[in-house]
């Protein structure tokens, strides 16, 4: 297990449920989101991950994770869309495959090109099992995934249990960036009660008693991004990440 990997895994095995913060690259521009990331490791996040469906410049996307890293000390961790996601500057990579997309170019087609590119960077890989859940997401559409039904809480367990027979160390649901509502509470229950790695849970997530279902139904990551974008106090951010904090496991239903 990398150092990456072994400081997320610490803090969960110890004090329960993390919060990581998704920055887009091509929404935000290197100079905020340094700041961004400051001020969300002041309130708490764990790690800052890097990535959206449509990241195209690699120049922008170093210059954001620089300014990051110059910011923060916590660690970098990037979410591809494509090979054009891999910078050299980031500390991890969630080396991860689009497990219910149509297209094996999702699958494993992008992860053997990108392969050499993570080892010659130096790049600590993060295996994970990626799961879109719901229609109508621009992950979705670009991963040509053919989306989990929200209310087929089965379908997710059984991709998510593939993910651990695998070998995958980490499974995330996805509901899609800036989704109106975020992975049913009840999906996660469902996939949680048959999986023995860390669950990561994302997309929609808005409100800290949103950040509260998908921690006490058995989410250990959750994901948040678009609400940094409209939540101008940093207030309703701050409230999620001291929610996720002090949660402890067992709370959990
Ligand atoms: C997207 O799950 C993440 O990949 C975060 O989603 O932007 O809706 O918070 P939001």
């Amino acid at each position: 297990m990398g150092r990456v990997e072994q400081y997320l895994i610490n803090i969960i095995n110890t004090t329960g449920p993390i919060h990581l913060t998704l920055i887009d690259p091509q929404n935000t521009n290197p100079k905020k989101a340094g700041k961004i990331a400051k001020t969300l490791e002041k309130y708490g996040t764990t790690a800052i991950m890097v990535g959206g469906s449509t990241v195209v410049s690699i120049p922008q996307l170093d210059a954001v994770i620089n300014n990051i890293k110059n910011s923060v000390n916590i660690p970098v961790i990037l979410f591809p869309n494509n090979i054009t996601g891999i910078s050299q500057y980031a500390d991890a990579i969630w080396f991860m495959s689009l497990l219910n997309s149509w297209n094996t170019h999702f699958i494993t087609g992008i992860q053997a090109l990108g392969a050499p590119i993570v080892k010659q960077y130096g790049l600590e890989a993060i295996s994970l099992g990626y799961i879109i859940v719901g229609e109508g997401s621009t992950a979705a559409y670009m991963g040509q995934a053919h989306p989990i039904p929200r209310d087929k809480p089965k379908i997710a367990s059984i991709y998510a249990l593939a993910a651990q027979y695998l070998g995958m160390h980490f499974v995330y649901l996805e509901a899609g960036s800036g989704s109106k509502s975020p992975i049913p509470p009840k999906m996660v229950t469902m996939v949680k009660k048959n999986l023995k790695i860390p669950l990561i849970v994302g997309g929609g997530i808005r409100t800290q008693e949103a950040a509260e279902a998908a921690i006490k139904t058995g989410a250990d990551v959750i994901v948040t991004g678009t609400i940094i974008e409209k939540d101008q106090s940093g207030e309703i951010i701050k409230n999620i990440i001291a929610c996720v904090k002090n949660f402890k496991k067992k709370k959990r239903l």
